[in-house]
């Protein structure tokens, strides 16, 4: 199987690298610098019409959006590695909802925030009416991820997955727009376990 990975460095792109070193999945690289605008060139926007990292190509079929490259490698690789479960199992019902809520309702919530506080945005545009909406919620789905880590290391449980791959990559950018995970002890425990991980270090070390 041919792959080919569109990635630049500390983007939306840090997760896949993660979870294609984690599963150990044979691919080429190409890196882009995205403040010169490789991703607006046209023979990239004909792979990916969003002009936007992570893509891959597999077999000459473009596959884009971060959360729906992982779940492929998840089914692809992460079940003969013992990353993802197959199949009907209960476990992949857990990884499907874990994995979504990370990216979709935590993700947005996280990317709300951002948007109001950050200082890319222009200040005219932050808001501090929509932060406090935003950290309502993240406080609210911290609140659920803390307590279905009370009782164990992983979110499935036994051992770390994809699917803490997955959520940890959303939590990890929260904390770099300003979420304190001080409140939350088992996540922040948890985010701990996650980062120190070598393939975790090697992906956002540039
Ligand atoms: N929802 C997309 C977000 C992708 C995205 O926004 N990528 C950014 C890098 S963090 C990008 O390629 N930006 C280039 C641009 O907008 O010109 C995903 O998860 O894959």
């Amino acid at each position: 199987m041919s792959i080919v990975f569109y990635e630049a460095p500390m983007s939306s792109a840090t997760p896949v690298s993660w979870a294609l070193a984690e599963l150990e999945v044979p691919h080429e690289r190409v890196r882009f610098d995205l403040a010169a605008g490789d991703q607006r060139k046209p023979e990239f926007l004909k792979i990916n019409p969003n002009g936007k990292v992570p893509t891959l190509v597999v077999d000459g079929t473009p596959l884009f959006e971060a959360l729906a490259i992982m779940i492929w490698l998840g089914d692809r690789y992460g079940v003969e590695r013992g990353m993802w479960p197959k199949g009907d199992a209960a476990e992949r019902l857990q990884a499907l909802s874990w994995s979504t809520w990370g990216y979709v309702s935590f993700g947005s919530a996280v990317q709300r925030l951002a948007y109001a506080t950050s200082e890319r945005v222009e200040p005219e545009l932050r808001s501090e009416g929509q932060a406090k909406l935003a950290r309502q919620d993240t406080d609210a789905l911290l609140t659920v991820l803390d307590g279905r880590l009370a009782d164990a290391r992983w979110i499935l449980r036994q051992a770390f997955s994809l699917t803490d791959l997955i959520v940890a990559s959303v939590v990890w950018y929260g904390t770099m727009v300003g979420i304190a995970l001080d409140p939350y002890p088992n996540v922040k425990a948890w985010l701990e376990r996650c980062c120190d991980r070598p393939q975790f270090k090697r992906s956002t070390a540039g």
